[in-house]
């Protein structure tokens, strides 16, 4: 990928732990940007939102708009932030917990009204931030501060829950595969309505299954556009369990009418309605 030069880089200290999925994340989206920059977006038109976690660090290591407010709600922010000014290119970063723990309900309500924000979750299969707690998507059997004894519960698949939230753009990459986040940021950008993306991250120092994913994942043909049956085919072949071959991709795509949009046309009609009615009195 052809880079232009941009300062993306602030003056902030990376503390994030070396070795982290995180800078895989940083560095694609970095040159996902770079590439819209050189394609004639503006710098200012693109809006990042955080959640609170490690992984929403990354709008510090950025040298772009940002918001970061409260934990478990970057979604809400942001769909905020593209009605208020759809013109704006907004992408959300949030974590397995901020996202589908204590903000579950607005991924999915977002998903639902297809909400034209890009949400990118970094799936580290903890709470990392506060030392490793388990999440929706944790392992049964992980051990953590939570769970001495290990997790007793199933994880849940993000991905199937998206399809069941009519959620029009699903998405899986892996954090050590730069060149595939960096495509999937772009596809996401140019897609015209909600697009979920899952980043396999391991973390390092709480729950760093490397090796597991590196003999596992595989990039799937993007096939699935389209098609709700595929792409739960595909969703399905690994069930976050210990086995399971893992496919990576665009796994879902589909143009349907966008919340803010449909939003703006409504307040237009009601902006005229307002005038007949003073009009009238
Ligand atoms: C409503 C609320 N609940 C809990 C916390 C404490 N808290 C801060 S960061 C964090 C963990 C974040 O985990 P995750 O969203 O998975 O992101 P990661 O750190 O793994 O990137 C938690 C539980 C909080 N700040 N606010
Ligand atoms: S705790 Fe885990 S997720 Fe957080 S910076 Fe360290 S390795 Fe990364």
């Amino acid at each position: 990928m052809e880079l232009q030069k941009t300062n993306l880089i602030t003056q902030c200290p990376n503390t994030w732990c070396p070795g982290c999925g995180n800078f895989g994340i940083l560095a694609a989206f970095k040159q996902a940007i770079e590439k819209m920059i050189s394609q004639g977006t503006k710098r200012e038109d693109i809006v990042v939102v955080g959640d609170i976690g490690c992984n929403s660090k990354i709008a510090d290591y950025l040298n772009l708009n940002s918001f970061i407010g409260l934990h478990g709600r970057p979604v809400t922010t942001a769909e905020g932030v593209k009605l208020a000014n759809p013109n704006l290119k907004v992408f959300v970063f949030t974590g397995d917990g901020g996202s589908l723990n204590e903000g579950l309900d607005h991924l999915i309500h977002a998903a639902k009204r297809n909400s034209n924000i890009k949400v990118i979750m970094h799936n580290n299969r903890l709470f990392a931030l506060t030392t490793g707690q388990f999440t929706a998507v944790s392992p049964k059997g992980m051990k953590g501060r939570s769970t001495p004894q290990g997790t007793i519960e199933e994880p849940f698949s993000p991905l199937e829950l998206m399809v069941a939230s009519n959620a029009s753009f699903i998405a899986r990459s892996y954090s050590a595969k730069m060149e595939h986040m960096a495509n999937v940021f772009l596809e996401a950008d140019k897609h015209n309505g909600f697009a979920f993306i899952e980043i396999l991250q391991p973390c390092v120092s709480f729950f760093n299954p490397i090796q597991f994913y590196n003999e596992r994942i595989y990039e799937a043909e993007n096939k699935a556009i389209e098609s709700e049956e595929e792409t739960l085919k595909l969703a399905r072949e690994w069930n976050y369990s210990e086995s399971g071959k893992i496919p990576l991709g665009i796994f879902y795509k589909k143009e349907r009418p966008v919340f803010e949009e449909s939003a703006r046309e409504l307040i237009g009609k009601n902006i005229e309605i307002e005038k007949c009615l003073e009009a009238h009195y």
